[in-house]
């Protein structure tokens, strides 16, 4: 049974892998046997984050581009093929967030942050997906948020392009199930990372908010992601198909209670 799970002899590719979820499970994936490529876009965070994956035992390889400029993805996507071998899962991770008040946010900004949430996983996901439905094989994992499903104040853009996501992860499914490439979400609920660590410093009311706002009674660890990649990215999921599992410690399960409760 566990021969289901396991990636060796696969290649993945994580977006936005030189630090927080990204690198949490593109080295959940290496642990799972895969080799695993790593995509940034600054040099020098991508030495750290090399650096940081020999420590846990894992020999990665970079490649720096922008997601959102689809001649360096067709170019680099090309390259990994040629110089790793066949990319048999592409994990969409990398994104940003802007946190700004829908009434003061300027265009320009709502549209950059389209461009990387929403955008770059299109780009990525049709410049992989046509090796892959060429191959009849392949595994796409797009990271998705509580905002794919949720409203906040201040996160206009960023839960615009999360629930686009959502929405084109469904999509692809459908267009690319009947080629065995199975297109799939993870929805991360509130993670301790570099994101969210103005909204986490002690005392910061939103910290208590989301500890008590969490079923589970705290913020997620990203180790906490590490089996539903790996789950996402095996034969174990070969039937699975435009589904986004939400790992929140139960947010999306419960409507929350009163503070004094
Ligand atoms: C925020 C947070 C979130 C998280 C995450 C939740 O400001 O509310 O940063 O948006 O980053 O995506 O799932």
């Amino acid at each position: 049974m566990l021969n289901l799970f396991d990636l060796s002899g696969k290649v993945a590719l994580v977006t936005g892998a030189t630090h927080g979820l990204g690198m949490a499970m593109a080295t959940a994936l290496g642990k799972a046997g895969a080799t695993v490529v790593v995509n940034g876009n600054t040099p020098a965070k991508m030495e750290k984050a090399l650096a940081q994956y020999a420590v846990e035992g894992l020999k990665v390889k970079g490649y720096l581009f922008d997601v959102t400029d689809e001649e360096a993805a067709i170019e680099n996507v090309q390259r990994i093929e040629n110089e790793v071998g066949p990319i048999a899962i592409l994990i969409n991770n990398a994104g940003m967030i802007q946190r700004t008040p829908a009434l003061e946010m300027a265009v320009a900004d709502f549209r950059k942050v389209l461009d990387v949430d929403l955008t770059g996983p299109f780009i990525m996901a049709k410049t992989v997906g046509k090796f892959m439905v060429a191959r009849k094989a392949g595994k796409i994992i797009n990271i998705c948020s509580m905002m794919s499903e949720l409203g906040r104040d201040t996160v206009s853009a960023y839960a615009a392009a999360k629930g686009g996501l959502k929405m084109l992860t469904k999509n692809l499914a459908t267009e690319w199930a009947k080629h065995n490439v199975q297109v799939n979400g993870i929805g991360p609920g509130y993670f301790a990372t570099d994101q969210t660590a103005p909204i986490r410093v002690d005392g910061h009311p939103f910290n208590e908010f989301i500890i008590s706002r969490t079923p589970a009674g705290r913020w997620g660890n990203p180790e906490d992601l590490g089996g539903t990649t790996v789950f996402l990215a095996s034969k174990a999921s070969d039937f699975v198909n435009g589904q986004i599992i939400y790992v929140d410690g139960g947010i999306l399960a419960t409507i929350g209670k009163p503070s004094n409760e």
